[in-house]
């Protein structure tokens, strides 16, 4: 790793479904930042982004697209903490949250690392198009923001088209729409399914993926995880579970594989969501969430193996 340092940024959205902006602060009372201070980081932690004067009265849709300047403002300010961190060479770790997120998120790593590539590991693919979208919910669109797809939106106009289509790849897809398909056939984007996954085994998949967006194993890599890639019976709080996703150690695994590149230049563990389920359930996905934040920084390496 580069600098022994990082910083955690904590946003909440209004997301359709309410609760999921209670999911970062589970994962920090869970004792994640003593986790991974024990794991050899320094740590600074910056808190909550909150926009509490943009309510649901003075922020009306766009077409059909829900809270669009509450996500707008808290993912540009996202953009900018990540984006400043990044530069100072830092590891910037964004929990979240709704997943809309990862326009501010990756918008700052792009800012700062232009060669940067991204691994998506999800159960949805999240590229629908202001066009596209059923359901306006914007979490299930920001990777069509940052490619710049579809009819451009006036109050995402902050958000620039930076993400090239051969520097994206995803993991673990198994709920898309059929718009997105389209897409993602239309402009050529990789994507590894669960079926690849049963198909090639997870090692070889995370080869496959990281030869295709990283081919020399020399750019910065940006790992944007929605904890809903897992299986619900393993991450079963989160507000879109999809039932066949990743076992505990294939989640694992990947976070393991990209840590070991030595390359992982921003982190997001999104969509923990404490508010959709009972206790123990919340237990559960939180520290699933805490252990994937600790293998990608590197928890797996023992004294001996390096
Ligand atoms: C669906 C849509 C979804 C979560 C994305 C999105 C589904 N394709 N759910 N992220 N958590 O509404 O566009
Ligand atoms: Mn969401
Ligand atoms: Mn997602
Ligand atoms: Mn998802």
């Amino acid at each position: 790793m580069a600098a022994n340092s990082k910083f955690i940024s904590e946003p909440k959205t209004a997301a359709p479904r309410l609760g999921v902006d209670k999911g970062p602060i589970h994962m920090v009372e869970a004792g994640l930042i003593d986790q991974i201070t024990e794991l050899g980081w320094k740590v600074k932690f910056d808190g909550h982004h909150q926009f509490e004067d943009i309510n649901a009265e003075n922020d009306p849709p766009i077409g059909i697209l829900k809270n669009p300047r509450l996500v707008s403002r808290v993912c540009e300010a996202v953009a900018t903490s990540v984006g400043d961190v990044a530069r100072a060479g830092q590891l910037p770790i964004t929990l979240g949250g709704d997943h809309s997120l990862a326009m501010g998120t990756i918008s700052g790593t792009l800012s700062a690392h232009p060669e940067a590539c991204v691994i998506w590991v999800d159960a949805h693919a999240d590229i629908n198009t202001a066009d596209s979208t059923d359901s306006g919910n914007i979490h299930g669109m920001p990777v069509s923001f940052l490619i710049g797809l579809g009819t451009p939106v006036a109050e995402f106009s902050w958000v620039k088209p930076l993400l090239r289509t051969d520097r994206i790849v995803y993991i673990g897809l198994r709920d898309v729409d059929a718009a997105e398909k389209r897409i993602l056939r239309e402009n050529n984007i990789k994507a590894f399914s669960m079926h690849e996954v049963d198909k090639y085994g997870i090692g070889k998949v995370v080869e496959l993926a990281l030869d295709h967006v990283n081919p020399n194993r020399d750019r910065p890599i940006h790992l944007s995880f929605d904890v809903d890639a897992l299986d619900p019976s393993v991450a079963p709080s989160t507000g879109t579970p999809v039932r066949g996703g990743l076992t505990f150690r294939e989640g694992h695994y990947i976070c393991e594989a990209i840590s070991e590149t030595g390359l992982l230049a921003a982190l997001d563990l999104m969509e923990v969501n404490p508010s959709l389920a009972d206790e123990a359930s919340v237990l559960q996905t939180v520290a699933v969430g805490c252990s994937l934040v600790r293998s990608a920084l590197g928890q797996y390496i023992f004294p001996t193996m390096k």
